[in-house]
């Protein structure tokens, strides 16, 4: 059964490189964390990286969020990305026609497709999204073999419109396009239809220090500890924003949830 089956052994079962690539990372690495950087500066998330990179797989960006992005930032993203050892995911939710995702994925200020390993896709659009996306690659040839999309089957948020049926019509979408799909972003791994495909869930913050673990943000968005969504909700990359980004050590802070989620990861696929 897929999740008791450990990172290594999904490895093998990958359907794309990119989900093996990062499959085998995890295992390597020890680490199943992704850390958010949402943060307004590039520099401030540059440092960020550095600083988290030896404990986690994934650093996730909104690159849309930066007051001074650069064409500078993917490369030195990426320099940094190389030394310790981890990808990089664009959680840019592409949600429009083959075509114009095709534009924003490759061109563009932000030039997506030039510098992160991973981005996100909202299924909304049905399969023309994925052909968008992977025609847009067909052009910048060099990174056919090292680019792999997320689908997001459901969003952390409170009332979010991502329905069960919705769910599995992303699933479905996932299965039928695993030549790009690496994984699915969701809330829990009912469902997910292939070993090889990552679950990656988001709204997930710990009690630190003894205060008690809230639950959401004021804005809507949800939490769960690190071991419940990895023990009860199927998270493989579990990814943690704020509560590394507000601790007063960013790099303690990764290391705190790195050691919590691998941990429940072990205990998952202990006999
Ligand atoms: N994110 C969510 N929920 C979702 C999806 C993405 O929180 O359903 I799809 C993103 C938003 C933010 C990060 O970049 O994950 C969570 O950050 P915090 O841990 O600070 O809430």
């Amino acid at each position: 059964e897929r999740l008791k089956m450990t990172f290594d052994a999904r490895a093998e079962k990958s359907t794309n490189m990119m989900s093996a690539r990062l499959l085998r990372l995890m295992a390597t690495k020890r680490t199943n964390l992704c850390v958010a950087g949402d943060l307004r500066s590039s520099a401030a998330v540059l440092r960020l990286a550095d600083a988290v990179g030896p404990y986690i797989c994934v650093f996730k960006t909104h690159v849309d969020a930066l007051d001074d992005f650069s064409g500078q930032f993917g490369p030195q993203l990426c320099e940094i990305a190389k030394t310790h050892n981890f990808l990089i995911m664009e959680d840019r939710k592409f949600g429009d026609i083959g075509n114009t995702v095709s534009l924003q994925y490759g061109a563009g200020n932000f030039s997506v497709a030039a510098w992160a390993d991973l981005v996100t896709v909202h299924a909304l659009p049905g399969p023309g999204i994925i052909d968008g996306l992977v025609s847009c690659l067909e052009t910048h040839r060099a990174h056919l073999k090292d680019r792999a999309c997320f689908i997001v089957a459901e969003m952390s948020c409170k009332d979010a419109l991502t329905t069960a049926s919705y769910r599995s019509e992303a699933m479905k979408l996932a299965e039928t396009r695993v030549d790009f799909v690496a994984g699915v972003v969701s809330q829990s791994a009912s469902g997910i239809p292939s070993p090889g495909l990552i679950q990656l869930t988001p709204g997930v913050r710990a009690g630190v220090n003894g205060t008690p673990q809230s639950d959401s943000d004021g804005l809507g968005q949800q939490y769960n500890s690190p071991r419940h969504v990895v023990l009860e909700r199927g998270a493989d990359v579990a990814v943690v924003g704020r509560g590394v980004t507000e601790a007063p050590d960013s790099a303690e802070a990764a290391k705190f949830y790195r050691d919590l989620l691998w941990e429940a990861y072990l205990e998952r696929v202990s006999e």
